[in-house]
């Protein structure tokens, strides 16, 4: 006989959900669930409904088969983003469909006789079909949500059984995952099994609001059918025991429709002197709901780690617990660099203290519910969560959304995500999806969660795309994505914004990028109405990969990677590096972390951005500090002041923290006497953990506010005349070119820069290679001499036009002084950078600055990277960006030295702070390759002092850089020494 299940072809079936998967509940974990995880027999078949074989290989549980090396399996991740890997139309998939069956003997335990035994898969991708001992058990689809099977009379206590999961990868609701990443299949999460007594808790909903105020609702079933009569519920709130709501027990009793098989109960407690939850003080009670039956005995129990808070809207702000508070979110994907898709609770504990120690408190749980351990971590360490539903039909948004084949599909995830997550304080928001369109589909599961669960806005771009201040659609907040920070503004100050206005997601992190973010922020910061937002996205998902065969380095692979770089012979792959036919390349690579969640530059300026201790000056004489959080004072924070002297090195002396309730401010004294002389003063309040929090050991550091004590002196305007050493000349070659030992490259124009993602994606690379800026020709107009001083006017030719460059060089005191001018024609109205490029000898691998640092930064993505003497091996400058790119600049030198271990080198003085970069690469190197294993780094460095250098924007999805952060046509003059150490 035909097996019913493949019979019905459920995954050309869209109305078909599920079938015989029971509902979806938050009574959570049951004590004595076995675990089931482990190398199950496998096999991948062409199709569903291609025959099973009598060859098995095997497959380790959970994870995704695409990543594992497989006997005779050759299915490999592939990586769209908005387009289908395949061409079929919904709800169609492809004949070629690969189809992995898992296969295991279970024992099913004596002690399990007369129980209710329950299957429990957490995920698979894309539809799960059960079968135990042959028999058909049930069907499942959305890969980002458990599905439970009841085995009661299926299986037989002290027996063995064999449990088979068939994953099928294509599907009708393939169409409806159609997210930003990856494409898997297998089972990717946990597969346990326990037992309950027949009698058993179906649901339990906890509201807990701020002011003490408990309610656990409990339904309760019995699996034999009619309850039993004398059941009851009671509960206990960290020892506390809760009281029975008998008022609702009598109404219960006397309301006809309430039937012998679904029992209602409900526990209420008031708490005084609640200690609230929320992301920064994120305090949980225990709680516990045991059933009992009419003899006193236990039933069941289900376990709670509770939260009192509320949130609401009012007019256009989000409150949690009364207050506006700011969402410095980000957008988060389970993803894992070995496994693809399978995180482990050590991995998301680390995710989350992670984005705690660079100042994020949001999550928004792109574009699926998360593993469910993630919403525990949120609870416990402190981030908000939108939790978001496992829809996206981005290729054919307009045709599902309103599709009644898929209108089950959208209100069973919708509805399911918000059964499994509703007890979690952390989350504050629904996500009905993203980038669907917006259809009735929509309307029908926002209002199912409208009315289920009244005590959350609901959010849904799709919705909030046409008109931000609508009041009759889906969403309750107004959340854009990348929409252009001045529209933003604009809608706040219109007086038409009816929603508080945070966008689902902004400043994209792909390759070096994120500029602008401060300028967000400032402006979300000054604006009512501006809440906030929701970065794109947390990780890079670079696989590892062994280069040799192409494979995936699989769950083996940990330890194959540091820092961002994977190891020899190892790459981060991206779209296309498994030989995927249809892909999008680097678009993958677009996280604030590297696929080893090694934090990129930018998580620096995020953390600053979101410092709770800020620093101004305060008239001439002292300073203000202030309190930028929602709830709670410093006392958490220790600190202490550093004063860095231009000339004069670096001061340290404690710093007590002054006592500040939210948003509060104080004046503190100078903590230093300013020496007379000594050049620029900048003075830091470095703001460290001062207890062991549970995201980070005591120490951390959490913010360092700086604040300018003095301006550098404004140079006395000396004629190069007079700093000539006279006697002493500057030697160039006949093409005008420097000579000096040091340098094995003389300094020359640099207009260009290998293209970042943003250059390269946003049009702007294309410009200048159509200006010709990559290829710049040189020719020497003139070389003259004087007294000494060389003066060279070179052209340097683009194929539209011509760029003059002026270099005089001085010899100066120990060394050469190099002033330059170049003119750039109007037609070059938008370049990279205007500076010089020069290249050294071997053997300087260290990097001296004073200057802003120590980490990466950039005109406009400088804000975390405070004015200071640093020093950073010439190695360790550069950041990896996995498409090779422009990377490694220091916004804001004003001098710099680089020098071998034996304290030679050389030295360089900026006339003014400029962007400077010290890499092993020349611009060129880095465009050539696609990945860091094809780079070679040259033996000496690579040193461009810019003039003038164009921010990075964002603009490979979403807006460009401000205007103001442009390189301009028309003049730009620059000096600087070279000096020999
Ligand atoms: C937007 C998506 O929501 C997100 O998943 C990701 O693809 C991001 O862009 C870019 O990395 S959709 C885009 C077409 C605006």
């Amino acid at each position: 006989m035909a097996d019913p299940l493949l019979a019905l072809r459920p995954w050309e079936a869209p109305e078909v959900t599920s079938w015989g998967r029971l509902p979806m509940n938050a009574v959570g974990r049951r004590s004595g669930a076995l675990c089931l995880d482990g190398d199950w027999r496998f096999q991948l078949l062409p199709a569903p409904d291609a025959p099973v074989g009598a060859a098995w290989s095997s497959a380790y549980v959970p994870g995704v088969w695409t990543m594992q090396t497989i006997q005779d399996t050759d299915d490999r991740p592939q990586y769209t983003n908005v387009r289908m890997p395949f061409a079929e139309f919904p709800p169609q998939s492809p004949a070629a469909n690969p189809t992995g069956v898992y296969e295991r003997e279970v024992d099913v335990p004596h002690d399990w006789a007369g129980r209710r035994i329950v299957l429990h898969v957490g995920a698979a991708e894309s539809v799960l079909l059960v079968h135990v001992d042959g028999r058909p058990v049930g069907i499942s689809k959305d890969s980002h949500l458990a599905a439970e099977f009841d085995l009661t009379g299926v299986v037989r206590p002290g027996e063995r059984s064999v449990v088979r999961l068939t994953v099928v990868k294509w599907s009708d609701a393939s169409h409806i995952e159609d997210q930003d990443q990856w494409w898997h299949g297998g089972v990717t999460r946990s597969v346990l099994w326990y037992a309950t007594d027949p009698l058993h808790l179906a649901d339990v909903t906890v509201r807990a609001g701020r002011h003490g105020d408990l309610r656990v609702d409990c339904r309760v079933r019995d699996s034999g059918g009619a309850l039993p009569e004398g059941w009851y519920v009671s509960g206990e709130l960290d020892g506390q025991p809760l009281t029975r709501d008998t008022e609702l027990d009598r109404i219960n009793a006397e309301d006809e429709r309430v039937s012998g098989f679904l029992g209602e109960a409900r526990l209420l407690t008031t708490v005084a002197d609640v200690r609230t939850w929320n992301a920064e003080t994120p305090e949980l009670y225990d709680l516990t709901v045991r059933l009992h039956r009419a003899d006193g005995t236990v039933a069941d129990t289900s376990y709670h780690r509770i939260g009192f808070r509320d949130v609401e809207i009012v007019g256009r702000d989000l409150l949690v617990n009364g207050e506006r508070v700011y969402i410095r979110g980000v957008n988060r994907h389970d993803f894992h660099p070995l496994t693809g898709r399978t995180v482990s609770y050590d991995d998301m504990r680390a995710d989350l203290s992670l984005l705690k120690r660079f100042g994020f408190n949001a999550v928004r749980t792109a574009h699926y519910p998360n593993d469910p351990a993630l919403y525990d971590l949120a609870d416990e360490l402190g981030l908000y969560v939108v939790d978001e539903a496992d829809i996206e039909s981005h290729d054919h948004a307009h045709e599902i959304a309103d599709d009644p084949r898929y209108l089950g599909a959208f209100v069973d995830r919708v509805s399911r995500m918000v059964l499994r997550d509703k007890n979690h304080p952390s989350v504050i928001i629904w996500s009905l999806g993203n980038e669907s369109d917006y259809g009735a589909n929509h309307d029908a599961a926002a209002g199912w969660v409208r009315r289920h669960d009244p005590t959350r806005p609901l959010q849904y771009e799709g919705a909030a795309k046409l008109d931000w201040g609508a009041t009759d659609d889906a969403s309750d907040i107004a959340c854009p994505m990348y929409a252009p920070l001045e529209d933003c503004v604009a809608h706040a100050l219109s007086g038409e914004q009816t929603k508080p206005l945070i966008q689902c997601e902004y400043s994209h992190a792909m390759g070096n990028s994120n500029g602008t973010l401060a300028d967000h922020w400032a402006a979300i910061e000054a604006t009512p109405g501006l809440q906030g937002g929701f970065i794109w996205e947390f990780w890079d998902h670079g696989i590892l990969q062994r280069v040799n065969d192409g494979r995936p380095a699989g769950r083996g692979g940990a330890r194959l990677y540091e820092s961002g770089v994977a190891a020899p012979g190892h790459r981060w792959a991206y779209g296309g590096d498994f030989g995927e036919p249809i892909h999008d390349g680097a678009f993958i690579a677009d996280g604030v972390v590297f696929p080893d969640r090694t934090p990129k530059p930018v998580m620096y300026e995020h953390r600053e951005i979101a410092a709770p201790v800020r620093l101004e000056p305060f008239r001439h004489e002292g300073l203000v500090v202030s309190n930028h959080q929602h709830f709670r004072g410093l006392e958490w924070l220790a600190a202490e002041w550093e004063l860095s002297l231009a000339d004069g090195g670096t001061l340290r002396a404690p710093a007590e923290l002054p006592d500040l309730r939210p948003g509060e401010t104080a004046a503190v004294p100078l903590p230093f006497a300013l020496p007379r002389d000594g050049g620029e003063a900048w003075l830091t309040l470095r703001v460290t953990t001062a207890d062991d929090q549970p995201w980070a050991p005591r120490g951390t550091e959490v913010c360092a506010p700086q604040v300018r004590l003095r301006a550098a002196p404004v140079p006395a305007d000396v004629p190069v005349a007079e700093v000539t050493v006279p006697g002493r000349r500057v030697e160039v070659d006949a093409d005008g070119l420097l000579v000096h030992p040091l340098l094995t490259a003389a300094p020359t124009l640099s207009l260009w820069r290998a293209p970042t993602d943003n250059d390269a994606l946003g049009g702007i690379a294309l410009r200048w290679r159509a200006w010709g800026l990559d290829a710049l020709v040189r020719e020497v107009v003139s070389v003259r001499r004087e007294e000494g001083r060389v003066s060279v006017l070179a052209e340097y030719a683009g194929s539209v036009g011509v760029v003059r460059h002026r270099q005089v060089f001085t010899p100066v005191e120990g060394g050469i002084r190099v002033d330059e001018e170049a003119e750039l024609p109007d037609e070059f109205d938008d370049v990279a950078r205007v500076g010089t490029v020069f290249e050294t000898v071997a053997g300087l691998d260290l990097l001296e600055w004073f200057g802003q640092g120590p980490w990466e930064s950039y005109p406009d993505r400088s804000a975390g990277a405070p004015v200071g003497h640093h020093s950073v091996p010439v190695d360790s400058l550069f950041t990896p960006y996995l498409r090779p790119q422009e990377s490694g600049g220091r916004h804001g030198v004003r001098r710099f030295t680089l020098s071998a271990p034996d304290g030679t080198g050389l030295a360089v003085a900026l006339d003014e702070p400029r962007q400077v970069s010290v890499t092993r690469y020349r611009a060129e190197d880095l465009t050539a390759a696609a990945h860091h294993d094809e780079l070679v780094p040259r033996p000496g460095c690579v040193v461009h002092i810019d003039a003038a250098h164009r921010g990075l924007g964002t603009a490979s999805c979403g807006p460009d850089t401000f205007p103001s952060y442009l390189v301009a046509p028309g003049v730009h003059r620059w000096s600087w020494t070279l000096r020999t150490l």
